[in-house]
């Protein structure tokens, strides 16, 4: 079970998720970021993206993704298509604060009977996005009405939400390529308040950036696009989080 695997390592540390957007680069390429990643010490891999274009190489992506390495894959898909049945598990999220009830519950709707088919392990998540000081691709496709980064109250009550509606985690989402990650504020006001796994992402792209996240109350960092632009500092970062005391 990948989410009791999660629960188990959390007791002694902090952990690190690469994201993998099948639409970013060649099949080639996810093997040698799988490989460094997991080398540095990397704890799970997320595939998905929110381009309609991330379907095509969905499955070649998990399938490549499998044979490189024995890690968890964790689908994080952003409609029912970007559900494969290579992987192990699924992120199955919710994104709270969007305006249409595509992205809180109809696509869900579409994809439970292809998890349930493809005996895919369920995580329930409770998706948040924020603002980032730019324009994300997730966050234009999804429709959010986007939190403010400095109004942590707000975050806080649809993050206390997710965990009264039973969810297992609450992921805090700056988006892919964010200007700015989720601040500080919001993620110690929420890890205040909640019992459940607070995973934080986008933006994030240096080993100071990730310790302050840490340092804040993140439990699970993931990064996307600088494994893709620098693995350098990828490994950087993972090396932070895995020695992250
Ligand atoms: C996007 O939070 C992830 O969903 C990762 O973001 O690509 O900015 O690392 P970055």
């Amino acid at each position: 079970m990948v989410f009791e695997e999660i629960t188990k390592k959390l007791k002694t540390g902090k952990l690190h998720f690469t994201l993998i957007d099948p639409d970013k680069q060649t099949i080639e390429q996810v093997a040698e970021i799988v490989k460094t990643a997991e080398d540095a010490g990397t704890d799970a891999l997320m595939v998905g993206g929110s381009s309609s274009t991330a379907i095509i190489q969905l499955d070649d992506t998990v399938k490549k993704i499998k044979e490189s390495s024995n890690l968890p894959i964790i689908l994080f898909p952003s409609t029912h298509a970007g559900i494969s049945k290579y992987a192990d598990a699924i992120f199955f999220m919710s994104l709270l604060n969007s305006r249409s009830t595509a992205y809180m519950v109809d696509e869900q709707l579409k994809g439970a009977p292809l998890v349930k088919s493809y005996g895919l392990e369920p995580i329930s998540m409770g998706y948040l996005m924020f603002e980032s000081g730019n324009v994300c691709t997730s966050q234009l496709v999804s429709d959010a009405k986007l939190l403010p980064r400095d109004k942590a109250d707000v975050a806080v009550a649809y993050a206390l939400t997710a965990q009264y509606f039973g969810m297992k985690c609450v992921y805090l989402e700056a988006g892919s390529g964010a200007k700015y990650s989720v601040s500080e504020g919001t993620i110690s006001a929420i890890k205040k308040c909640l019992d459940i796994p607070v995973i934080v992402g986008g933006g994030i792209r240096d080993k100071e950036t990730a310790r302050k996240k840490l340092d804040a109350g993140a439990d699970i960092i993931v990064t996307g696009t600088i494994n893709e632009d620098n693995k350098t500092r990828m490994v950087e970062i993972i090396g932070e989080i895995k020695n992250y005391k």
